[in-house]
């Protein structure tokens, strides 16, 4: 058997894939300590409360001077531009997986910007709303090239890493029991360790989503050395999160992603944007706020799409300041017109 594990591990394995609680049963099952009306609370309070991971390369990770960058980042300082016309005002809070829910349910933040995938359960019986998927992702294993692995199938009889509270923990429990793969897993709450345990050896291969283990890769002294197994197993729409409930809200934030996505399609960039005032097509004057009137139905300002715009850049800039560095290409991610998933309906 590979890995040298004894029938006794194997069967540790077995067990824990047999009995392991679905992680989502430990989080609480309603709302909300969180304001009714979001918006007005946020307002109030003159920052918006943003969580994002721990610090996940391209996606929220402090630079040299300390300075939180990244994908998830980029959307924490657009919606402060759509609601203050500040990007700056954004307080940036990092949440594990595993604390993630309570913290949006509790209002200690306001809006959840971290690789967290839209499910069933959660949309319901934990009391969210997800109003955009910005990352289309699936989930993956990584190892270290020298372990001469090549595909998900021959992980039988190995040390898995996984974070707990996640879909990602989930999907190993029926991967393993549809493809006939037993392991044993290593569950570690907070990603630096996660990642320390499977650099040193603690675990045979790294599972999550595909790009978080881009990003992990990327950040390693040698890439090289680890390697993303071919297999996807599961559909990973990574959406922004907001309390059930609050539909005004949850639509600024759907929204300000569409504004993104639109601002590409139309070719709007953070440099274009004051020069496409002048643009005569008459969805790129609304999206401007020219005509319309579309931003105060949004309870936003007429020009919210041209600050949020400056601010950060279209989705397609986004992508590539954060997420091309790194080596994740467009795939899933590329406009609906060039044969991706991303699609924005009418601003009209
Ligand atoms: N998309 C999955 C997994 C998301 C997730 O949070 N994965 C962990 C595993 S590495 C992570 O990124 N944690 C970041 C952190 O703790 O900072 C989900 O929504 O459950």
């Amino acid at each position: 058997m590979a890995f040298g594990l004894s029938a006794m591990r194997t069967l540790a394995a077995a067990f824990a894939i047999g009995t392991a609680a679905p992680a989502l049963a430990q989080a609480p099952a309603a709302p909300s300590g969180g304001p009714a009306n979001t918006l007005d609370a946020v307002k109030a309070r003159g920052t918006l409360a943003c969580g994002v991971n721990t610090g996940l390369a391209g996606f929220a990770q402090p630079d040299s001077q300390g300075v939180w960058r990244g994908f998830d980042v980029e959307y924490c300082r657009a919606l402060a531009a759509a609601i203050f016309g500040d990007a700056n005002k954004v307080k940036l809070v990092s949440t594990t997986a595993q604390v993630r829910f309570t913290a949006l349910q509790s209002g200690e933040v306001d809006v959840l910007s971290r690789n967290t995938t839209w499910t069933l359960s959660r949309d319901t019986s934990l009391g969210l709303d997800f109003p955009a998927i910005n990352f289309f992702d699936g989930q993956g294993f990584m190892v270290k090239t020298s372990l001469g692995v090549k595909a998900a199938k021959e992980l039988d009889g190995a040390t898995i890493c996984v974070a707990p509270g996640t879909t990602t923990e989930q999907n190993l429990a029926d991967w393993s029991r549809s493809a006939a793969v037993k392991f044993t897993p290593v569950v570690i709450e907070r990603l630096e360790e996660i990642v320390a345990a499977f650099v040193a050896g603690r675990c045979d291969a790294y599972t999550t989503d595909v790009s978080g283990l881009a990003a992990t890769r990327a950040a390693q002294t040698k890439p090289a050395d680890y390697l993303i197994l071919p297999d996807v197993i599961s559909k990973e729409p990574l959406a922004l999160g907001v309390r059930q409930g609050d539909a005004r809200f949850a639509d600024i934030v759907r929204w300000t992603h569409y504004l993104l996505l639109a601002a590409e399609e139309f070719g709007i960039t953070q440099a274009n944007v004051d020069s496409m005032m002048t643009d005569p097509r008459p969805e790129v004057q609304r999206i401007v706020g020219k005509t319309g009137g579309l931003g105060p139905m949004l309870g936003l300002a007429d020009n919210w799409g041209v600050t949020v715009l400056k601010a950060v850049g279209n989705y397609g800039e986004v992508f590539k300041r954060h997420l091309e560095p790194i080596g994740i290409q467009r795939g899933p991610n590329a406009q609906w017109n060039k044969g991706g998933l991303q699609y924005a309906p009418p601003f009209r």
